[in-house]
């Protein structure tokens, strides 16, 4: 890394989980292929087919066990560990594949896969690992009231506060892996170098937000992330 930063903010998309096997949302092989992912992934398709919808997020939860951490998340740990200035890791990702690799100072700002949301009592609780019909709220023991702790359109997206104050004082922002379509995260370059951040991108393609960074890095995240912490 050149320069002398101190606080360092860091947006991840699913292009940091790519290499370890997991689809990433847009492209020909998008994980919700055939359909956009803002008409699935929604509050109303969940009340239009919750079975539907459940099993689907049964299906990714399990396929966790068979991904591992690859060199871009092993990477940010070491960078969150060796550290000494503030820095804050905001993924997009509802995988735990960063938190696996031991990155401590970090949040999911769109949910996790292996938590779930009653929607009775409001609490979160790990998710058990099948979420069809017949689960019990583990807090209020309501049948049937677990949905994925998932940030589906139209949703507001968790932690808010803390990224705004850390988008505040950043003065390096480095985006990796996402396409930049979806907002609020895609606002971030800009609400980070409009207080000062220098900005940078490292992604496999040009970002939809691109033309916003400083300086933009193309390639795969497993080697460029490596290179850019060293
Ligand atoms: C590689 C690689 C390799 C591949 N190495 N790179 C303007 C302002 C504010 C909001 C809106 C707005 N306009 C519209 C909105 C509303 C909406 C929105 O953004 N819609 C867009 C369609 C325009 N946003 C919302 O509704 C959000 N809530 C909200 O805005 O609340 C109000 C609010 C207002 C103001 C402030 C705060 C709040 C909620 C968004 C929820 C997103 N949820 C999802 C689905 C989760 C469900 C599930 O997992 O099934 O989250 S959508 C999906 O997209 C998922 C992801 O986290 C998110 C981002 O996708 P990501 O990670 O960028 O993936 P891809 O596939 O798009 O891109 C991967 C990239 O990696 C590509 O560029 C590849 O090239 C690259 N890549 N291999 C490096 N090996």
């Amino acid at each position: 890394m050149t320069g002398k930063p101190r606080n360092i903010v860091i947006l991840t998309g699913a292009g940091v989980s790519a290499e370890s096997g997991i689809a990433t949302f847009r492209g020909p092989d998008g994980l919700w292929e055939g359909h956009r992912v803002e008409d699935v992934a929604t509050p109303d398709a969940f009340r239009r087919d919750p079975d539907l919808v459940l099993r689907f997020y049964d299906l990714r939860r399990a396929a966790l066990a068979d991904v591992h951490p690859n060199p871009a998340h092993e990477a940010l740990a070491e960078l969150d560990s060796a550290w000494d200035g503030e820095l804050l890791l905001i993924t997009q990702n509802v995988d735990d594949l960063h938190d696996r690799a031991g990155t401590a100072r970090m949040v999911h700002m769109h949910g996790e896969l292996t938590r779930a949301f009653c929607r009775i009592c409001q609490e979160r609780q790990d998710a058990p690992p099948e979420m069809r019909s017949g689960t019990v709220c583990a807090s209020c023991g309501a049948e049937n009231t677990l949905r994925p702790d998932i940030v589906w359109f139209g949703e507001m997206p968790y932690h808010m506060a803390r990224i705004d104050s850390a988008l505040s004082s950043a003065d390096l922002f480095v985006s990796i892996g996402t396409s930049g379509a979806v907002y609020p995260a895609a606002g971030f370059v800009r609400e980070a170098a409009a207080n000062g951040a220098r900005t940078l991108e490292l992604n496999l393609e040009p970002s939809e937000g691109t033309m916003f960074f400083d300086e933009a890095r193309h390639g795969p995240a497993g080697t460029l992330v490596p290179a850019w912490v060293k």
